[in-house]
């Protein structure tokens, strides 16, 4: 399979080369994309050196499919240009979650429905990928009435800048800031941009992604989105109502016999997922389920996952093998 990977110097990109390579994807060429000022460059995928080149050259070295992780302005004018050429486009930037004609994909979810004809599909934020994996199986069983999220995010999703300013900061070194404020010893209630409605772009990813990939307007959401000094993943705090009553047991059981869930939790021990070990896995984990008894048929739990990983490459790539599998690309 002809596999370009669109953004590959990026973090993200960079992620999913080390992803293609680890799950042994059929790639019989790779076609590093990036933006003009870095054509040229070398990556390193399985062992070799390949030079990057732009995103016209890659179009007419004909790959297969094009993982993207570039920026929504880069997805939003050569998505479509890819998928003109017949290039089958798996885009991580928002620029095509919330087009009704583009399918949000968890392939643990929905990738059945998948076709040949879907040419530009989107992967889902980060924070909406972990907290959907986890909470998609019990809707299925006791209908999800409502959920209240508070996301605790690593400076990965924000980018190379971030992290290089919570280093500057622990150093005590100045540099280009990332964030309004210090992110080092803080926790920032405020990731991506503030609209008008009082949130950000990043809470209301969570509310519109979340109701279009379980497939149900009904669910009512409402987040709250927090930058904090970590870098291995997403934790989230997680409370959901569901429309029937539920037992913990199986609640537990549900969530262990899920594929791509791995539940820690045990009290006695300590045991409860954290990002610090999370860090590098593909499974997202589910700790501290327990019982809201404030109110009828509510639970609460914490999740994580590494955000760059399920959060973006993984998905991404795990997409790619179902449409691979399927036999719709290649
Ligand atoms: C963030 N989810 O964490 C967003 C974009 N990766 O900043």
């Amino acid at each position: 399979m002809r596999v370009a990977v669109v953004g590959a110097t990026g973090l993200v990109g960079t992620v999913m080369l080390k992803v293609l390579a680890e799950r042994q994807f059929p790639v019989t060429e790779l076609i590093p994309v990036a933006s003009e000022r870095s054509v040229g460059k070398k990556v390193t995928f399985n062992k070799q050196e390949y030079k990057v080149v732009g995103l016209a050259a890659a179009i007419a070295m004909k790959p297969d499919v094009a993982l993207f992780s570039a920026g929504g302005s880069t997805s939003t004018t050569w998505a479509p240009k890819f998928a003109e050429a017949g290039i089958t486009v798996i885009d991580n930037s928002s620029a095509w979650r919330m087009d009704p004609s583009k399918k949000l994909v968890v392939p643990e979810i929905n990738a059945t429905a998948l076709t040949e004809n879907d040419k530009i599909i989107a992967n889902p934020n980060c924070s909406t990928i972990q907290m959907v994996v986890a909470l998609a199986p019990l809707h299925k069983k006791y209908g999800i009435k409502r959920i209240v999220v508070s996301t605790y995010q690593s400076i990965t999703g924000t980018g190379v800048k971030a992290v290089q300013q919570l280093e500057n900061e622990y150093n005590g070194e100045k540099g280009e800031m990332a964030y309004p404020y210090p992110i080092h010893k803080n926790a920032i209630p405020h990731c991506d941009v503030f609209l008008d409605n009082g949130y950000t772009k990043e809470e209301m990813k969570l509310v519109n992604e979340t109701q279009k990939i379980l497939d149900d307007r009904t669910i009512a959401v409402t987040a709250t989105a927090i930058r904090i000094p970590v870098v291995g993943g997403h934790s989230e705090s997680v409370n959901v109502q569901f429309e029937r009553e539920f037992d913990e047991s199986e609640v537990r059981k549900l969530l262990s016999e899920t594929p791509g869930i791995k539940v820690q939790d045990n009290t006695d021990t300590n045991t409860y997922p954290m990002p610090i070990y999370a860090e590098g896995k593909d499974e997202v984990f589910v700790g501290r389920i327990r019982r809201d008894h404030s109110t009828e048929n509510a639970l609460n739990m914490w999740i994580v996952a590494d955000n760059l990983r399920k959060g973006a490459a993984t998905n991404a790539v795990q997409i790619a093998e179902y449409l691979a599998e399927h036999q719709l690309i290649g």
